[in-house]
């Protein structure tokens, strides 16, 4: 499928889906998020797809809304139904797709591009890039599952203060914070990740989708009902070739060789 404002590149097990409108620092327009929704329903579905990176092209990760097209915005335009529209689904299939995805946070992260960086199961920053809550800024409320994930992620005072105050957030503080895993030089972040994604690319893949699932449904479980979602999801995995392979490689004292099946 030919994309006008993404580019996509698949190799080794990885794909790499990078916003593609630097001059805006790759602000969303309409065009943009469907063929980032696009985009995310292909990976999901495609077995060459065994980890996803989403970056953003030029010096920026994503600047949210293109703020040209919200000044035009005519009258009557409903600002539910266009989250409804572009953002909800594309966070929905980013927290849904049984698959590791990870943020290279190459530059600026700001509203809905923040949300979609904590969307990622995992995040790299560059040393010069940097987060913005942005909304505030603006007169607006969270969306995109920023007031979701920032909470969960560094807790409720600390995310209401970064919100709020809308401070710019410099990677080396994100990385205090715990909104990143590491930062990394601006030159060899591309690198980095890319070792990082290929080591997870040859990981048994439905496992770690299944660890996915697990992890995000415990939030809203009881031990108890973890408990049993995990014996259910144990009972899928068990079923697996890469489980079989796993038991196989450790028995002969060799490395597993996963297939993602
Ligand atoms: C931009 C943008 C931008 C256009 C930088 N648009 N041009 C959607 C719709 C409905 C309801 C509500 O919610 C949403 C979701 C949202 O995302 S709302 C939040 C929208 N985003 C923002 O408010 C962020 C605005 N941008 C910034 O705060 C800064 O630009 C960041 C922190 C991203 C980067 O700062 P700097 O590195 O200092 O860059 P800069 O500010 O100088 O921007 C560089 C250029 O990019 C500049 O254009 P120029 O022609 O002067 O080079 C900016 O105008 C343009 N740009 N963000 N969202």
């Amino acid at each position: 499928m030919a994309y006008q404002t993404i580019l996509i590149d698949t190799q080794d097990g990885i794909t790499t889906l990078t916003l593609n409108r630097p001059e805006v620092l790759n602000a969303f327009n309409n065009e943009m998020a469907d063929e980032v929704l696009a985009a995310l329903k292909v990976a999901e579905r495609d077995s060459a797809t065994r980890c996803l990176v989403l970056t953003g092209a030029g010096r920026g990760f994503c600047a949210g809304q293109d703020l040209e097209v919200l000044r035009a915005r005519p009258e009557g335009v409903s600002f539910r139904e266009h989250l409804l529209r572009t953002y909800n689904p594309i966070v929905t299939r980013m927290r849904t797709m049984e698959k590791p995805i990870i943020g290279q946070i190459n530059g600026a992260a700001a509203g809905a591009g923040f949300g979609l960086a904590l969307a990622c199961d995992l995040r790299y920053m560059a040393v010069g890039a940097k987060f913005r809550f942005a909304f505030s800024g603006i007169g607006l409320a969270p969306d995109s599952g920023t007031s979701f994930f920032l909470p969960r992620l560094i807790g409720y005072a600390r995310a209401f203060e970064l919100a709020a105050t809308n401070t710019p957030v410099a990677a080396k503080a994100a990385l205090e914070l715990g909104l990143v895993e590491s930062v990394f030089p601006d030159e060899t972040l591309a690198a980095e990740v890319r070792a990082i994604a290929a080591r997870l690319a040859q990981g048994p893949t439905k496992a770690l989708g299944l660890l996915k699932r697990a992890m995000n449904k415990a939030f809203d479980l009881s031990l108890d009902e973890a408990l049993d979602y995990e014996a259910h999801l144990q009972e899928i995995a068990g079923q697996t070739a890469d489980h079989r392979e796993g038991v196989a490689a450790f028995l002969e004292k060799r490395a597993p060789v996963f297939l993602g099946k």
